[in-house]
């Protein structure tokens, strides 16, 4: 097996500070966060950002901000958010792959999402793709049900897509598919040989399914963005704690952690030039 992945998703779009208090929220305490996540064993950061009242942004300046306090304070690899918060247009999610981060998420397909919907059709899943292709972004391919990998698949046969494919299994969120374990396994069946994969479950599911990903040699996805508790009622206090359970179980578990440097050899990314 290789050498474990945590990526840490800090912030994410729908959590707020009424539900947590230890969420990060202006640019500089993300970065901050990413620091703290970074020395806990994190070899990725999965960006979101907030715009002064705390609702979800993808505004180019305030991701430009973050990304140059993270590569000035921590050797991390930044992946962008392409999702964005529900409801945004397709020229909103797309700003931030133009600041060429490392990084960015691409979701390939459209999801019930509570009670809203999170729409991916295919034109915008292609503008998405085009524009991580221009600004030589490597795409995580979010699958929140399975015919999103058949979509990524035809990607690649569009030209559209290049492998290896990295993907980011993100189960049990309402109206996706469930965090169940015989679901991971039958989505691992269906990635072309050579893929990466890591693994995301909602709420109480990240804890069972992170660990899973590390027994089946995957990379594991943590963090506030998936899920704002440590254990049963108990709040997490900060992405921190959840990525360093994660590098104790994966001690204790044979998977030696990937640093930066070792988790961009892992997923094709070219070496990040020194500042
Ligand atoms: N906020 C969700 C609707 C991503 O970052 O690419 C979408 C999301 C996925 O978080
Ligand atoms: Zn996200």
């Amino acid at each position: 097996m290789s050498k474990l992945i945590i990526t840490a998703a800090l912030v994410g779009a729908e959590v707020t500070r009424e539900q947590t208090p230890y969420l990060p929220l202006s640019p500089r305490e993300i970065a901050d966060e990413a620091r703290r996540v970074c020395e806990a064993g994190a070899s990725i950061v999965h960006l979101h950002m907030r715009d002064a009242s705390g609702v979800s942004s993808q505004d180019k300046d305030l991701f430009a901000e973050a990304i140059s306090y993270i590569r000035a304070e921590t050797d991390l690899i930044v992946q962008v958010s392409t999702g964005g918060a529900v409801g945004m247009t397709a020229e909103t999610r797309v700003q931030p792959v133009s600041l060429s981060p490392e990084m960015a998420s691409l979701s390939t397909g459209t999801v019930n999402f509570g009670e809203e919907v999170f729409a991916n059709p295919l034109p915008m899943v292609r503008t998405f793709a085009r524009a991580c292709h221009t600004y030589g972004v490597k795409p995580e391919i979010e699958v929140f049900d399975s015919g999103m990998v058949t979509s990524a698949l035809a990607l690649v046969r569009e030209g559209l897509l290049r492998e290896p494919l990295h993907f980011n299994f993100v189960l049990g969120v309402p109206g996706g598919m469930a965090a169940a374990a015989k679901n991971l396994i039958f989505l691992l069946d269906l990635i072309p040989p050579g893929s990466t994969w890591t693994v995301s479950a909602v709420g109480r599911h990240q804890l069972p399914l992170n660990t899973l990903g590390i027994l089946l040699g995957g990379h594991v996805r943590t963090g506030l963005e998936d899920n704002i508790y440590f254990t049963k009622g108990v709040l997490a206090k900060g992405n921190a704690p959840l990525v360093e359970r994660i590098t104790r179980l994966a001690r204790e578990l044979g998977r030696p952690l990937a640093k930066p440097e070792e988790a961009r050899e892992i997923l094709g990314l070219k070496r990040r030039e020194v500042l």
